[in-house]
């Protein structure tokens, strides 16, 4: 796709250090946490990952004309749950994988137990950011109901109990799907909302970034799902082809390569022209879209 606006690349370097600085100072933990606890635990938020979600949360406040220092620790509270997740499903009794992030997965290197521990614990200091950092109180609960409706068993941990299931069941498109909107989708529609929420957007802003959120939560996964069928497991930081050996059904496994690769096309410009009624300041939205088609990780 033929773009002339500024490379995601150019943009995300402008928030990077700033994430990684508060991830940290958010999990530099005070002694009553047992230092192997908090190594686990800032093993895996710390490790190098795109940092999508928290970009996100940062970008769709700044495109409702937000501040986005207020917003930072909304961007670190979503990337705990999505540090969380990925902690689980890695686990034997979920996806079983070695690597992650380029890296041994947590229990590799922690053991289960404290894998299992160290996922609590970011899910729960999640919220705990969330209730002290944003002000005011009222705007810290609607993130907190937000956050915790994306993280909760209507949505991530629903779609994600139905994809352990998809390994046998029969799955079709709409059942597809709807495992994705709840177990990718939600924490990138909540990513959004809470950007547009610490922004108080208006009715017209939220709209667009409701199209915008649902449309790139999909084609993230199309795209994710094509990585694992057709990526380079260098560049992807773990396993490829993973999905395939499970007998695990997936976008281009129900609909061919081509045809997936078209749908996420689609999505992605229906996501753009969601945010450029937004203006100028959606300018980081407009790049994070095109570069989920481009990404090779
Ligand atoms: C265990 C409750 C629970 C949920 C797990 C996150 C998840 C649900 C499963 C991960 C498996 C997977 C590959 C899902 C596809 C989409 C996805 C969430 C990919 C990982 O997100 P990225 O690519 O990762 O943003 P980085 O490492 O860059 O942050």
């Amino acid at each position: 796709m033929e773009t002339s606006i500024t490379p995601f690349s150019q943009i995300a370097a402008r928030y990077s250090a700033s994430i990684d600085e508060a991830l940290d100072s958010f999990s530099a933990l005070p002694a009553d946490c047992p230092p192997r606890l908090c190594e686990a635990i800032r093993y895996s938020l710390l490790a190098p990952g795109k940092r999508l979600r928290p970009l996100l949360v940062l970008m769709s406040c700044e495109a409702c004309g937000g501040d986005i220092a207020a917003a930072m620790p909304a961007a670190c509270a979503v990337e705990m749950v999505h540090a969380y997740s990925l902690i689980h499903d890695d686990l034997p009794c979920m996806d079983d994988d070695d690597m992650r992030r380029g890296r041994p997965t947590n229990h590799k290197v922690h053991g289960e137990a404290l894998a299992v521990l160290a996922g609590d614990a970011l899910l729960t200091m999640a919220f705990e950011v969330l209730a002290n950092e944003i002000h005011p109180y009222r705007t810290a609960a609607f993130c907190c109901l937000e956050l915790s409706r994306a993280a909760g068993p209507t949505a991530l941990v629903g779609g994600q109990a139905d994809d352990l299931d998809g390994v046998s069941a029969t799955v079709d498109l709409p059942r597809l799907e709807a495992i994705h909107r709840r177990k990718t989708g939600a924490l990138i529609l909540a990513s959004i909302r809470l950007g547009a929420i610490i922004a108080r957007a208006s009715r017209r802003q939220r709209a667009a970034l409701e199209t915008y959120g649902q449309r790139i939560g999909l084609a993230f996964q199309i795209t994710d799902d094509l990585l694992d069928a057709t990526g380079d497991p260098v560049a992807l930081g773990k396993g490829a082809g993973k999905d395939a050996d499970r007998g695990k059904l997936t976008f281009p496994g129900l609909l061919g390569v081509e045809e997936s690769r078209r749908r996420a096309e689609q999505l992605i410009a229906e996501a753009i022209a969601a945010v450029t009624t937004l203006g100028p300041t959606a300018e980081g939205l407009e790049s994070l879209a095109h570069h989920v088609l481009q990404r090779n990780h």
